[in-house]
């Protein structure tokens, strides 16, 4: 296929429900969409870099710089014959993983719609559903906290993840486990502790977590290794896994036990498949992250979380949750069971609303 054009959304949605973590609550999500065309067809793909550089170094501006300015021409008029080839394509650039993510995920989605095939079936996916779990904000008081539970409970999703951080902890996990019992609940701190933490950590242990995501720094590998030396917890890395080599080292290292994959933080689906894969290797198994994401992110990460050794419940969750309306229509919804189907049209095989992404287009570049 050849890439003829790119286009570039800038986009505001308002969220159902603040979302907290330990770096700061937002209102609302803005985000980079990418539109490829090639072929006579479309692909789309979702830029998961936020509005500002806390949870990873880019934001909205520094991906629509690096697109526009250096993606852009390593793709536009390029000829590729798998999708798999356009991530070294970019190698030149350095980093910039979520501008590279998006559109190197929009290409596979050409592609597939291309084959006329499901993305998750050109992804090497083996499952049809997969399994949901929600991520809870820090919230404004342990009863909320509370509630929250027991509606995502009550709606079917199979695991709980709080986000934690220091003053919201131990003592947040303790009523959980005194009101809800053994559920399968694991915690996020998005890097808020440092190895002085280990004793507080520590008191973690008893209360049977399936793992605590990312408890030190985004850019810190050893400093973990000492940790789950110190813990029985499993140690879970997110942020600090930007490339497939970080992810060798840390294995190596055992600096954790289990990995999360988001595509836009490592740089597209060719580089989750190749991360997949050497996690499963090594039988550490990998669960699929979320960064809010309309349902056009959405769908790529169910697509790719169809794949085998994504073995826990992933942060991919009903849209309503986040967005009301989705981009896309029908939005994704879970089954009773806490499950969400793969969708089965071609490419990402969701229906975009192109009115609604219009609408909320604060910026437009066609390339
Ligand atoms: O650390 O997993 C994270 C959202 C934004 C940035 C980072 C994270 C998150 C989430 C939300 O936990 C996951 C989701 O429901 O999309
Ligand atoms: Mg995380």
């Amino acid at each position: 296929m050849t890439i003829e054009k790119i286009e570039l959304f800038l986009c505001r949605l308002p969220l159902v429900h603040f979302f907290e973590t330990s770096f700061g609550r937002s209102y609302d999500r803005t985000f980079v969409l990418i539109r490829v065309q090639g072929d006579g067809q479309e692909g789309w793909g979702e830029s998961v870099a936020e509005a500002n550089p806390y949870y990873s170094s880019e934001t909205t501006e520094t991906v629509w710089h690096i697109i526009e300015g250096f993606i852009a021409p390593l793709v536009i008029g390029k000829t590729f014959d798998h999708p798999r080839e356009v991530d070294p394509a970019l190698r030149r650039v350095r980093g910039h993983n979520m501008a590279k993510a998006g559109v190197e995920m929009a290409i596979w989605d050409l592609y597939a719609r291309l084959q006329g095939q499901p993305l998750s079936q050109i992804l090497g996916g083996t499952r049809d559903r997969i399994a949901s779990g929600v991520s809870i904000g820090i919230q404004d008081s342990f009863d909320q906290l509370m509630e929250k539970i027991e509606k995502e409970l009550a709606a079917g999703y199979q695991r709980i993840k709080i986000k934690i951080k220091p003053g919201w902890d131990v003592e947040a996990v303790e009523r959980v486990r005194a009101k809800f019992g053994n559920i399968p609940l694991q915690v996020d701190a998005n890097a808020a502790y440092s190895l002085d933490d280990s004793d507080l950590l520590a008191r973690l242990d008893p209360f049977n977590l399936l793992l605590i995501e990312q408890p030190l720094d985004y850019d810190d590998v050893m400093d973990h290794a000492v940790l789950q030396a110190r813990i029985k917890t499993p140690v879970c890395l997110d942020e600090s896994i930007h490339t497939v080599r970080i992810a060798r080292d840390a294995i190596e290292a055992r600096a954790c036990k289990i990995i999360n994959i988001k595509p836009g933080r490592v740089g597209g689906h060719q580089a989750s498949i190749e991360l997949h894969d050497l996690c499963a290797a090594h039988d550490i198994p990998v669960w699929h992250g979320g960064m809010l994401e309309s349902g056009i992110g959405r769908a790529h990460n169910i697509h790719l979380a169809s794949l085998p050794n994504f073995r826990l419940p992933g942060d991919i969750a009903a849209s309503k949750r986040y967005f009301q309306p989705d981009l896309i229509d029908p939005p994704i919804d879970i089954a009773a069971d806490g499950t969400i189907e793969v969708p089965r049209g071609p490419g990402i095989g969701v229906n975009i609303v192109r009115e609604r992404v219009d609408k909320v287009t604060l910026r437009h570049l066609s390339l």
